[in-house]
């Protein structure tokens, strides 16, 4: 799916701003509130999570529906145009109404989704409304233990406890926008690269669609940094030559322009330019190769969250976090645990940050974390989030295909890979991972604790094993000795099992609050903290099968309510306002001497 962008056949107009907002206490859709003007109204903001704006005490924990209202305007000109209404992302599902008929419906709170709007709009005021649901449960993505029960006064209380650690955030957060183009219209771009010699090979498929399709002529261009013309092609497929190419990689983000026009005899009816890079990325003898050269991952994982804004994208942010990254030293980051917004995808591009990119798959494990009952569950039996997966697979590949920054899948974070069940859920999504991305990048699913050498049953089916461990913190918590020997003994188990397969540190990590000091370091302080990444350190510069280490997290983060946290998850090496802490300092001297290639 294309990014909506500017060119001289398409406009695109931003609807984002201030919408009206209404919590639904569960009649809405019975009473068809899509039909009228939506009755009390509260001003909300687009994008932005509803949860801590205040417009009600009830707005932070509410499980259930809200809706979204706005006018839309149209001026009559526009009307002649193909008009498309995009959403970056609501979270968890939509229902998208034009002047009281349904336009569109989605599920999933992490990827885009856009419909043509011509058959329901009129020149002049239009009603825009929009129903969500944050709703969690077995069947969706993440997933959460849904529960109602009846309060000893009578009263229904709906909780969804989320079995992940993150706060629930909800709402529109991602940008809406309206965009037009020519009834005949390119659809989809999709690029490969390759080398030869000292010369990039690009492979470009282009989707073209609307009454005309097959009456137009495609034209490709693909365009340098500042704007040459490098090579050029005619139709809809093909391959072009870009002679002494330049590599896109971290500290070198080299990135070309793909322009693509459609053609017919008077004139140029659509055109779009992607960006994109040329590198290449394969796993081979035990190591991550990019551009065949070994690469060593140093970052985070990390959330998209931010006081007051939620999880609504807010690109100021965005530019900051990738900045900290790269005043520490760091060349990666993963969008744990979800597909992180389009506009900060684009910047990783351009500033050369490498991104292991995830779906929303998370809490796929009914015996780890806060499950009710407490009896031992059958993960893959009760979940039924199957259907899902594959959606949120197939939206992630097709928005996220072309980008240089992405060197990785990862298809899920910590599921139950120990329990039966796991390798037959498993397998055919990772199939399906390989047929669906032309770029065939490596594919992990990070793993937990409980999936261990001998108990795990998917990590031969990854190209890269991807550990969070947590040794010194919920095991043997405050014993770094008992931290290093348990990991070294563990990796080399791996080493055993499967030799040759590489091994990413994707989370290791301590909570300190920010400010808290104390020697000999006790857990919560920032000594603590940053005592137990370098004791981690000194076993994986040992372990040749290490190809990274992310740091869980780069900041502190919101969670749920409950009794587990003190204002959040604070793993963070930053505060959750950005600033850091001692462990930062001593992250950015370790990853400043690590060199990008070529470490191990
Ligand atoms: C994990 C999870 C992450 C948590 C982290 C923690 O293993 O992947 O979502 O936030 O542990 O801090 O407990």
């Amino acid at each position: 799916m294309l990014y909506p962008i500017m060119t001289d056949t398409r406009e695109v107009f931003d609807l984002n701003g201030i919408w009206q907002f209404r919590l639904d206490p569960g009649q809405g859709l019975a009473e068809r509130w899509y039909e009228r003007p939506l009755r009390e109204g509260v001003p909300m903001p687009v994008p932005a999570s509803f949860n801590e704006l205040g417009a009600a005490a009830a707005d932070r924990d509410h499980v259930g529906r809200v809706w979204y209202e706005r006018e839309l305007l149209i001026p009559r000109r526009l009307l002649e145009r193909r008009l498309v209404l995009r959403f970056g992302a609501v979270a968890h599902a939509a229902q998208v109404y034009l002047n009281g008929q349904l336009l569109v419906a989605h599920r999933g709170g992490f990827t885009p989704f856009e419909a043509e709007i011509n058959a329901l709009v009129q020149p002049g005021k239009n009603r825009l409304t929009v129903l969500v649901d944050n709703t969690l449960d077995y069947s969706t993505l993440p997933v959460a233990h849904y529960r109602e029960e009846q309060l000893p006064d009578g009263s229904r209380l709906v909780t969804d406890i989320p079995n992940f650690d993150f706060f629930n955030y909800a709402g529109i957060h991602r940008p809406v926008r309206l965009y037009a183009t020519a009834a005949t219209y390119i659809r989809d771009i999709v690029l490969t690269s390759a080398l030869d010699g000292a010369d990039g090979l690009v492979t470009y498929r282009v989707e073209v669609d609307g009454v005309r399709r097959d009456a137009v002529a495609v034209r490709v261009r693909l365009l340098e940094a500042e704007g040459r013309t490098v090579a050029s092609g005619e139709g809809a497929q093909g391959q072009l030559r870009i002679q002494d190419v330049q590599l896109w990689e971290p500290g070198r983000p080299y990135l070309y322009t793909c322009l693509v026009e459609l053609w017919d005899g008077s004139g140029c009816l659509d055109s779009y330019e992607e960006p994109f890079g040329v590198r290449t990325v394969a796993v081979e003898d035990g190591q991550f190769l990019l551009n065949g050269k070994p690469f060593y991952f140093k970052g985070c994982g990390k959330h998209e969250d931010f006081p007051i804004h939620g999880r609504g994208l807010d690109e100021a942010v965005c530019v900051k976090d990738l900045n900290l990254l790269r005043w520490l030293g760091a060349n990666s980051f993963r969008t744990s645990h979800y597909p992180y917004a389009e506009e900060l995808m684009r910047l990783a591009d351009c500033l050369g940050l490498v991104v292991i990119d995830e779906v929303p798959a998370v809490g796929l494990h009914l015996n780890l974390g806060s499950s009710p009952g407490g009896a031992r569950r059958q993960t893959w039996r009760e979940l039924t989030t199957a259907a899902q997966h594959e959606q949120a697979l197939r939206e992630l590949i097709a928005r996220d295909k072309n980008h240089a920054c992405v060197v990785m899948w990862s298809l899920a974070n910590e599921p139950a890979t120990e329990e039966e069940g796991a390798r037959a859920y498993f397998e055919p999504l990772l199939d399906l991972a390989r047929q669906l991305d032309p770029q065939r990048r490596p594919l992990t699913i990070t793993l937990q604790m409980l999936a261990t050498p001998s108990t795990d049953t998917v990590a031969d089916l990854l190209d890269v094993i991807a550990l969070n461990r947590y040794y010194g913190w919920y095991v043997h918590g405050g014993r770094l000795e008992a931290a290093r020997a348990l990991l070294r003994a563990e990796l080399t188990e791996w080493m055993k099992r499967l030799p040759g397969k590489p091994i990413l540190l994707s989370e290791y990590g301590a909570d300190a609050i920010a400010g808290m000091h104390d020697e000999p370091p006790t857990m919560f302080s920032e000594e603590y903290q940053a005592a137990l990444l370098l004791s981690y350190h000194e076993v994986l510069d040992s372990c040749s099968a290490v190809i990274g280490e992310h740091v869980w997290n780069f900041a502190d983060f919101q969670t749920a309510q409950g009794i587990t946290r003190v204002q959040g998850n604070r793993k963070g090496i930053f505060t959750r306002d950005r600033r850091p802490k001692l462990a930062a300092h001593l992250l950015r001297e370790r990853w400043r001497a690590i060199p990008d290639f070529g470490y191990k």
